[in-house]
Parts: C-alpha cells; sequence; structure tokens
C-alpha cells in the first residue's frame, strides 16, 4: 500500500492516479477540512479532468485520512516554500512529514520526496531526520527522490505522458520506484542519484523563469522605444533555434516564482543571471501598474476606482492565487497608500481582496478602464463586452482597436 503524505495540488492528483491505476492508495492530509470534503466526495481544486480521476480512484477504493499509515512505501508532497530572506528553500514541511513517517513505519520502508527541494536539502535535512528515528539507510529504510513535473492546468494528462526523474542511492531501488510510476506514467522514467534528481527540477524551472524574464525585458525595452514586442518576439521566433516566451504582468505560482530563488540562495555568488532574472520577473506587477497610471494621465481618468483589473489567479483557467501578479499588483498599490481598483476572477469564488467582484457584466458596468491580468477563457470568449472601455491587455489576446500593451 502506498500512503501519500500531503493531498495538496500535486499529492491529491497523484494520490488519485496511482489508485485508479488499481494501486491500493491511502492519502493522508494533517489539514482535517481538507480531508472531510474529500471524504464527502468533492475535489478540493479545479482541474481539467480531476473530477473524473477522483470518481475512479474513490470506485478503486482509495481513502483519505488525518493518520499516516504503517505501511512499506510512503510519497511525500507537501509545500516547500522559500525563505523571503535568505531565499533559501524552507524544508520545515517535508522535515516535519518524515518525522512523522519514522513514528509508523516499519523497518524495509521506502521514503519517496516528491516535493520540490534544491540540490543538497535531503542531505542536509532529511537525512538526519531518518538517522535520528534509528534508520541505517540503504539497510533499514529507503530513501528516493521523485520530483513533480506536472503543470496545473494540464495535470492529468501530464501525469499519464511527461517523463519522470527517480533520484536514488541505490540503482535497485530506483528502478522498483520507476516500476511503480509506471503504472500509470507512459513516459520514460529516468533513474539517477539524488543530488542530481534534486538539481534537475530545479533547473528546469529556472529555465522556464529565466526566458519569461527575458520575454519581459524586452517587453520593457519596446515600451521604451514604441516598439511592437509580439510582433518582434513573433518574426524571431521564425528562426529555427530561436523560441522567446512571452512577457506577462509578472510570474507567479508556487514554482517558477519560487524555485530559483534556492539556487540564488544557495549559491549568491554564482548564480548572477537567475538573480537579475527573478528580480526582473518580480517587477512586473510594479511596470503595470506604472502602465496603468500612465494610461489613466493620457486619457484624463482621475478616478482609479473605475479601474479594474480581470483576472486573480496566478494563470489562465485554474483557481490557483499563489504568488499571483494581480495580488502582487495591489500589495504594491498599498504599500503606495493607494487603493481603490476593482477585481474580478470567474475561479475565485471566496472574498480575497477588497473591492472584488463575482460576476463579469456587473464589474464591467462599474469600470472603464480594463487591465487583462489572466487570460481566462472567459474573457476570450467575451471580448466584445470590453468594447468602449480603455483595455490594457497584458497578454495580447484582445483585438479591439485602441487597445494598450505593457
Ligand atoms: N508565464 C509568462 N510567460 C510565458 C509563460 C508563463 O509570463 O510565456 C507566467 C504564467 O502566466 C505564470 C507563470 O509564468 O504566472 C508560471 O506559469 P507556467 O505555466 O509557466 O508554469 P507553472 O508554474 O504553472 O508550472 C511549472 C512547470 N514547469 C516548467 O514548465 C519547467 C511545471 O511543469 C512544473 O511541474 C511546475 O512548475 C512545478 O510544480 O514545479
Amino acid at each position: 500500500m502506498i500512503n501519500v503524505i500531503g493531498l495538496g495540488y500535486i499529492g491529491l492528483p497523484t494520490a488519485l492516479m496511482m489508485a485508479s491505476h488499481s494501486v491500493e492508495v491511502v492519502g493522508t492530509d494533517y489539514n482535517r477540512e481538507l480531508v472531510d470534503t474529500l471524504n464527502q466526495g468533492k475535489t478540493t481544486f479545479k482541474e481539467k479532468g480531476l473530477d473524473e480521476l477522483f470518481s475512479d480512484a474513490v470506485a478503486k477504493g482509495i481513502r483519505f485520512t488525518t493518520e499516516y499509515q504503517k505501511t512499506d512505501t510512503y510519497i511525500v508532497s507537501v509545500p516547500t516554500p522559500y525563505d523571503k530572506f535568505s531565499k533559501k528553500v524552507d524544508p520545515s514541511y517535508v522535515v516535519a512529514a518524515v518525522k512523522d513517517v519514522m513514528k509508523v513505519c516499519p523497518k524495509g520502508t521506502t521514503v519517496v520526496i516528491e516535493s520540490t527541494v534544491s540540490p543538497g536539502t535531503i542531505e542536509k535535512f532529511v537525512r538526519p531526520v531518518i538517522r535520528e528515528a534509528g534508520f541505517v539507510i540503504g539497510q533499514d529504510l529507503n530513501l528516493v527522490h521523485a520530483p513533480e513535473r506536472i503543470i496545473p492546468g494540464n495535470m492529468v494528462y501530464e501525469l499519464l505522458h511527461n517523463n519522470r526523474t527517480i533520484g536514488a542511492d541505490d540503482r535497485e531501488v530506483g528502478e522498483r520506484i520507476a516500476k511503480l510510476y509506471a503504472s500509470f506514467c507512459q513516459g520514460e522514467i529516468v533513474v539517477t542519484d539524488i543530488k542530481t534528481a534534486e538539481m534537475t527540477k530545479v533547473v528546469e524551472n529556472t529555465f522556464r523563469a529565466v526566458n519569461i524574464a527575458f520575454a519581459n525585458e524586452l517587453a520593457k525595452i519596446c515600451r521604451h522605444d514604441n516598439m511592437d514586442v509580439y510582433e518582434i518576439i513573433r518574426i524571431c521566433n521564425m528562426h529555427p533555434r530561436v523560441s522567446i516566451l512571452q512577457p506577462g504582468p509578472g510570474v507567479g505560482g508556487h514554482c517558477i516564482s519560487v524555485d530559483p530563488w534556492f539556487l540564488v540562495g544557495d549559491y549568491p555568488s554564482l548564480a548572477k543571471v537567475i538573480d537579475e532574472a527573478m528580480r526582473t520577473n518580480d517587477g512586473m506587477p510594479d511596470f503595470v501598474l506604472n502602465r496603468i497610471y500612465e494610461i489613466m494621465n493620457e486619457k484624463g481618468m482621475t478616478d482609479i476606482s473605475r479601474v479594474g483589473l480581470y483576472g486573480l489567479t496566478y494563470k489562465e483557467n485554474v483557481d490557483d492565487m499563489r504568488e499571483s501578479p494581480t495580488l502582487q499588483l495591489l500589495e504594491s498599490q498599498e504599500r503606495h497608500l493607494a487603493t481603490g481598483l476593482k477585481v474580478y476572477d470567474p475561479f475565485v469564488e471566496k472574498d480575497v481582496v477588497k473591492n472584488q467582484y463575482h460576476e463579469l457584466d456587473t464589474f464591467l458596468q462599474d469600470v472603464d478602464f480594463v487591465v487583462i491580468m489572466v487570460k481566462h477563457n472567459e474573457i476570450r470568449e467575451n471580448m466584445d463586452k470590453l468594447a468602449g472601455k480603455v483595455v490594457l491587455d497584458c497578454h495580447n489576446i484582445c483585438e479591439l482597436p485602441g487597445v494598450y500593451h505593457i
């Protein structure tokens, strides 16, 4: 039986996917409310295909509990935030989860860490906890790192199809866990050592962060000299070896906006390009805020409460708001002692910020200036409703005349 520890954005789909492929799975989370919701037959976040996967897994016998199970395989998928000052990974959730596993696990067990960690984290923080519990690693207990790779918005497909990395001290153990993942994963599964696996995961997200920063920097250069960044990127991307990403209002989520900082925190004198790239991305919400003021000025608008931000989540068609550019922009506005911007997101049902709307039409009635912060399908399908308004389109999706860009 597999005990999946942590039933968040990664743990839950992973547990469901294994269960739906007839692996015996118990999902554990210390959040009783979350476990109760799952036991009532409801999923805890919106994601394409998740509800269907959930029903299938429940039918195949998956169970959810707050209790750690006594078993031979654990998969730990708890969050790894970063310390905002040191920029280093905060391993406290992983350490706490492994400590709890140690209280119940028998000898011979395998602990798989799926959470993203910086290179060396398992050596420095996880191994000592296991040793302190009296286990000899490699003899009484096996340790594996299997970093997740799925993208919110397409998690179910990517769980099935992405290639995976398994890091283990012992090749045989790595191959055994690779077989477990092969119960559902149709991609290639590479077995390597733990530190290499840690590094690959952080590097993958850093590659994307640096490339997004490049696009954002181009947007700033083009704005400065009145050039069309989208046309420039489109033409450049016709070159066989050029593939530039898209500029945007900032980088959110719990991965691309966080993981590269681990390298900056651990290698401050070496990770220069990464450091600068992360600052560029983090500066984008402020850049958008300045654009809003600039455009208001140009249009002779003075009332910020007639300006509305469309989108609160960190990207399109997900309900995840972690590190979202809209939240960063609102915080920045408050730091400047200004408030009043209106906000709407079809994916966010609860009230989380001031002046938040829950219906597109009423939101649009109350604003003259719309800032497209997130390119949800909903706004793409209702673009005609923006006619006659001032529009700042941070994603280049609006074809109405007179639209402003970042
Ligand atoms: N973004 C841009 N421009 C782009 C692409 C993205 O500004 O051209 C922004 C998005 O709007 C969003 C942020 O970047 O705010 C991150 O979004 P994303 O879709 O690039 O990635 P995530 O954070 O949802 O998921 C990433 C993925 N990593 C890579 O693609 C290398 C995913 O595969 C990982 O599993 C995930 O991080 C994770 O959990 O680590």
